[in-house]
């Protein structure tokens, strides 16, 4: 059986997005989004970070959340929601879903740490600007890619799980211009999805 250590507002939904897109039964371990948990003695047995998702599959524990859309969608879904290797979109394919750990979320990550995390006295304005600056333009080419399309390679695929939440998470910190159309379009198809919203809805 399937196992997601989960904590809500992260990367976890992903995993949550996916399995409930696929309809795959799983075990859920809802943690809460703080030290206490994510750094306990039996979360840093399961990742030694102490960071979530983490999947557990016959007794094995992955992590890395792009790994783990990537496993399910290859052992447990026999390729769907993927395009096959000699499908003229594969190669795009996996460009957008490694451009969301690769380039997108390095600058949201800052973001979130200076505005939430970090205590108001530590908060850097000249790194968040920096920070809000680089998201912008690394969200820019997907107004052009997304111009024509309903989803990055035209049908939903595993490549909208990734980037797509990372486009949710960058609309809700206030980092997609209203100018930007076919950008605030796909993240309202994505949010109008039922899967997303079961997933998005798990305290
Ligand atoms: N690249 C990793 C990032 C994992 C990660 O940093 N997860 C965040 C939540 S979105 C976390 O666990 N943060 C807790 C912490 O930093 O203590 C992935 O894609 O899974």
């Amino acid at each position: 059986m399937l196992t997601l250590h989960f904590a809500p507002q992260s990367r976890a939904v992903r995993i949550a997005w996916l399995f409930a897109e696929l309809d795959l039964d799983y075990n859920l371990n809802a943690m809460r989004f703080h030290p206490e948990d994510l750094k306990s003695d039996a979360h840093r047995a399961r990742h030694p970070l102490g960071r979530i998702p983490v999947l557990e599959d016959d007794g094995q524990q992955i992590w890395e959340s792009g790994a783990i859309v990537d496993y399910i969608l290859e052992r447990h879904k026999n390729g769907g929601l993927k395009p096959a290797v000699d499908d003229p979109r594969f190669g795009k394919y996996l460009q957008w879903f490694h451009y969301c750990e690769g380039m997108v979320m390095p600058p949201m990550n800052t973001i979130v740490v200076h505005t939430l995390l970090l205590p108001p006295d530590r908060r850097d304005p000249t790194v968040l600007a920096q920070a809000q600056k680089l998201l912008s333009r690394s969200l820019l080419p997907l107004e052009e890619e997304l111009a024509d399309k309903e989803y990055l390679i035209g049908d939903f695929s595993g490549a909208d799980i990734m980037l797509g939440h990372s486009c949710i998470m960058s609309r809700r910190l206030g980092c997609v211009g209203e100018e930007l159309t076919a950008l605030n379009a796909y993240i309202d198809r994505l949010e109008a999805r039922p899967a997303w919203q079961a997933a998005d809805a798990i305290q």
